[in-house]
């Protein structure tokens, strides 16, 4: 039986620390051992401007320009997943913003070096889901991304 996936989907990028520490499989592999679906990816390398526009819901707090510094910096892979309340599972696998203060096993707590160069961005709700996904795949919506697949 083809079943066509139309869940909830969530923008996750893999920041540039965890694409030069070589932590780009260790990553995603949590990702399909959570039993994500992932739609979309590319690896790309944002320029300073192309980094604060993605983050300009920050653009008046003090770390926004090392963010967008930092972001920029390297390449980073983003990709698309899907599944049933995705953006709240995928925030909880993640881990807090801080790996500090993240729970164990959580990708910021195993990969995230400091606050600033935490591994991983996942969207935190489902409408800046749209934008984020928007923002790296243009055609996303248009181009069907979902999969058809034999259960
Ligand atoms: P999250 O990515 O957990 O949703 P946000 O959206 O509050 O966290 O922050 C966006 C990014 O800004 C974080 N991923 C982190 O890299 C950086 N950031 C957040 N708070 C701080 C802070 N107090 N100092 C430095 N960087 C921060």
């Amino acid at each position: 039986m083809f079943r066509k996936v139309a869940m909830e989907k969530t923008l996750c990028v893999i920041k540039p620390n965890s694409v030069s520490e070589g932590n780009i499989g260790e990553i995603i592999r949590i990702f399909e051992i959570n039993y994500f679906e992932i739609l979309a990816m590319k690896m790309t390398k944002l320029t300073k401007s192309q980094a604060e526009k993605f983050y300009e819901i920050h653009k008046e707090r003090p770390f926004y320009d090392d963010l967008c510094t930092f972001m920029s910096s390297g390449p980073v892979v983003a990709f698309v997943v899907c599944d049933d309340d995705a953006v709240e599972r995928v925030r909880k696998i993640i881990g807090h913003t801080n790996p500090e203060e993240a729970a164990d096993n959580t990708i910021r707590k195993l990969y995230g070096d400091n606050i600033d160069e935490n591994a991983i961005h996942a969207s935190d709700s489902v409408k800046t889901a749209q934008s984020e996904i928007e923002f790296f795949f243009p055609n996303f919506e248009q181009e069907s991304f979902e999969t058809d697949y034999i259960d």
